[in-house]
Order: structure tokens, then C-alpha cells, then sequence
């Protein structure tokens, strides 16, 4: 039998070229070895608030953008997290069994809520609600961008001390982390990660930015102080990023890389780069806006749906039967 994977991408803006190359281009090349789930975690996106047409509409065009990557749905279930009630179940089952302690440590936490008071519980709360998502599918993995790691973690703590206490009911995860790529940088600044809901857009490509508009973003991009292209992450993290999205969109390792551009300046490579990322960028785009003309997705998240509702359903009776709460109703809120 296939392993089975889970991973979930918000639809809190338009997917990057970091959610690209550090999750979803990865998600595609593991379809055919994994039994995967993959979900639009739009309850992790209300975590800071979202209008709710453009809400909407990201969750389509994320779903399209992860079809138009090359998921395959007669591969694998694409669905929407909040198509599904075993989440938000078995999400507060995991809230109650986190820690305050654990959940403060949350990276993610004190960099997006920078101390400040204002921001929602659930950005507090949401990595118990991502280890949710993830055990209820039995997933054996998680392939996730490096910046996941860090909840992919707290999730087998999670599932450990849940087993411990009422036995062994949840399945404990390993992350997935490609060895490179799995943390793109911002084009603005090399020590924060490429973010879709970044306020400066100059700081990321978006999958559905113009030719025009990802080679100006390249064009700005921040460089190290030099001339020469030389991948030195430590000293030159700028340009490493660069060479590290170059490397990644043609497909030729760093030394290659590297080596192509040596005795040139930095115009050069940029000029390039801007070239190799629309390469790659331009098949996914036109499938994109293919699906979304035609529609097709829409029966794919329904069919995902299904899909996912029946999995999850049966580990979330497996949870509540273990802990002594009712199943008088079952997840769809009929007697049984
Ligand atoms: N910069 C990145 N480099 C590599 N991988 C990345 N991922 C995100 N940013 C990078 C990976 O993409 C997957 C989906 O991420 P997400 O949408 O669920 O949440 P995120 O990590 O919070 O992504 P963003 O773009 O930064 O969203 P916002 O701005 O809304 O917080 C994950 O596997 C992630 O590792």
C-alpha cells in the first residue's frame, strides 16, 4: 500500500513562487508515489481578516494554480479545508490538548502577530488546527516548505501525547523538506521569507504576475554588494536566494549555475533569471486560466470533498470514541 501524504496551502493571497517551488511544485512531483491529500486550508486564511469576494476568489484560484501546477485530481484529492467539518472537530480537540507554553513558541505566531494584542486567537491557535488537518488523514508525511517545520513538529507532539493518554489512536507524521529550495526569500529583503500576503508585492512573484512584471521585480531585486555570482549563503544571501530560484526554475544545479555566469556581472544574470522563471511560470499560468474559463475545478473540489469527508470522518469517531465524547450524532449531524 501507497503512504499516504497531507498538506494544506492558504488562500490568503495569490500563491507565490516560494509556495511554488518549496511546496506545490514538490506536492506534484510526489502524486504518483504517494496516496495524497492536499487542501486549501481557507480556515487558516480567516486567521487575519479577508474580504469575502476576494476570499472567494482566492480559494478558486488557489485550487486552479495547484491544478495548473500539474496535480492530477485522478492522482490525488484536492479539496477545501472548510468543506469538510472534521476540521474545525478535531481542531479543537487539538487546541485542548496544546499547550498555552507550546503554541507561544510558534514562530510563525510572534513574527506575524509582532507582539501586538490585536491580532485573532486563531493566529494563535491555528498550528493546533494544521495538526488536525494533518492526523486526520492517518498522513505518514507532510510535505512542507521549511518554515512548516516547526508545526509539523508540534503536530507529532501533539498526536504522541494524545496516544499516550487514550491510546494508540492518530497516526504520528514525519515532515517531508526538500533538501534545497524549501525556503525562498523575499526579493527585498533575504532574511524574511517570500510571503504571498506581503504588503510590499516587490517583494515576491506572484504565480499570475505578467512577464513585464516579474522582470521589473528581478530587475529590483536586492543584491549583495560585488560583482562577481557566487553562491555564498552567509555573506551573500541576496544573491544566493537568486541563484537558489535560478537553479530551481531551469532545473541546473547551483555549481552550474554558477559556473555559467562566471566573469559576468549581476544585469546579466538577472536579464536570465527574469527569463527562466517566465519559462516556468508560463505553462502553469496558461492552465490556470484554462480551468478557471471552463470551470473544472469546481467538480474537483466537490469530488475531493466527498473524498476527504470520508476519511476524515472515520479517524475523527475513531478520536471521540477513544476520548468517551458522544457519537450519538455522527460528523454529518444526523442520529444514528
Ligand atoms: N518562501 C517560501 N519558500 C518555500 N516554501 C514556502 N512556503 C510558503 N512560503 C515559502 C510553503 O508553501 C506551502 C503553503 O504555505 P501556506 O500558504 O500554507 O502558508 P505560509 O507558509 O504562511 O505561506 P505564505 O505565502 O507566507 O502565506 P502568508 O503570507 O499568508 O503567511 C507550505 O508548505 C509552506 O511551507
Amino acid at each position: 500500500m501507497r503512504k499516504r501524504v497531507f498538506s494544506g496551502v492558504q488562500p490568503s493571497g495569490i500563491l507565490t513562487l516560494g509556495n511554488y517551488l518549496g511546496a506545490i511544485k514538490r506536492f506534484v512531483e510526489i502524486q504518483d508515489e504517494f496516496e495524497a491529500f492536499y487542501c486549501v486550508v481557507d480556515y487558516h486564511a480567516i486567521t487575519v481578516p479577508q474580504p469575502p469576494e476576494s476570499l472567494r476568489s482566492q480559494i478558486a484560484r488557489t485550487a486552479a494554480f495547484m491544478l495548473g501546477a500539474g496535480l492530477d485530481p485522478e492522482k490525488m484529492t484536492l479539496f477545501v479545508q472548510s468543506d469538510v467539518p472534521a476540521h474545525t472537530q478535531l481542531g479543537w480537540i487539538m487546541e485542548c490538548t496544546a499547550t498555552f507554553g507550546e503554541l507561544s513558541r510558534m514562530t510563525q505566531f510572534k513574527d506575524k502577530s509582532q507582539g501586538k494584542e490585536s491580532v485573532s486567537g486563531g493566529l494563535f491557535t491555528y498550528p493546533a488546527l494544521m495538526a488536525a488537518d494533518i492526523l486526520l488523514y492517518d498522513a505518514d508525511a507532510v510535505p512542507v516548505g521549511e518554515d512548516q517545520k516547526q508545526h509539523v513538529e508540534l503536530c507529532r507532539d501533539l498526536a504522541e501525547r494524545f496516544n499516550s493518554r487514550f491510546g494508540s489512536v492518530l497516526k504520528v507524521p514525519e515532515p517531508l523538506i526538500a533538501e534545497t529550495g524549501a525556503r525562498i526569500m523575499s526579493l527585498q529583503d533575504p532574511h524574511k521569507k517570500m510571503s504571498k500576503s506581503d504588503p510590499n508585492p516587490s517583494g515576491y512573484i506572484s504565480l499570475a504576475d505578467s512577464k513585464d512584471d516579474i522582470a521589473k521585480k528581478i530587475r529590483r531585486a536586492v543584491t549583495d554588494s560585488g560583482r562577481e555570482v557566487a553562491y555564498d549563503p552567509e555573506e551573500k544571501p541576496a544573491l544566493a536566494n537568486l541563484i537558489t530560484i535560478f537553479s530551481h526554475c531551469s532545473g541546473r544545479s547551483i555549481d552550474e549555475v554558477v559556473a555559467a555566469y562566471e566573469g559576468k556581472g549581476y544585469a546579466e544574470f538577472k536579464k536570465d533569471l527574469a527569463e527562466v522563471v517566465v519559462e516556468a511560470l508560463t505553462p502553469v499560468q496558461a492552465r490556470h486560466d484554462a480551468i478557471v474559463a471552463d470551470g473544472s475545478y469546481v467538480e474537483v473540489l466537490r469530488e475531493g470533498a466527498r473524498r476527504a469527508h470520508e476519511v476524515s470522518s472515520t479517524v475523527l469517531r475513531r478520536v471521540k470514541e477513544a476520548m468517551g465524547l458522544s457519537l450519538f450524532i455522527d460528523p454529518e449531524g444526523v442520529r444514528i
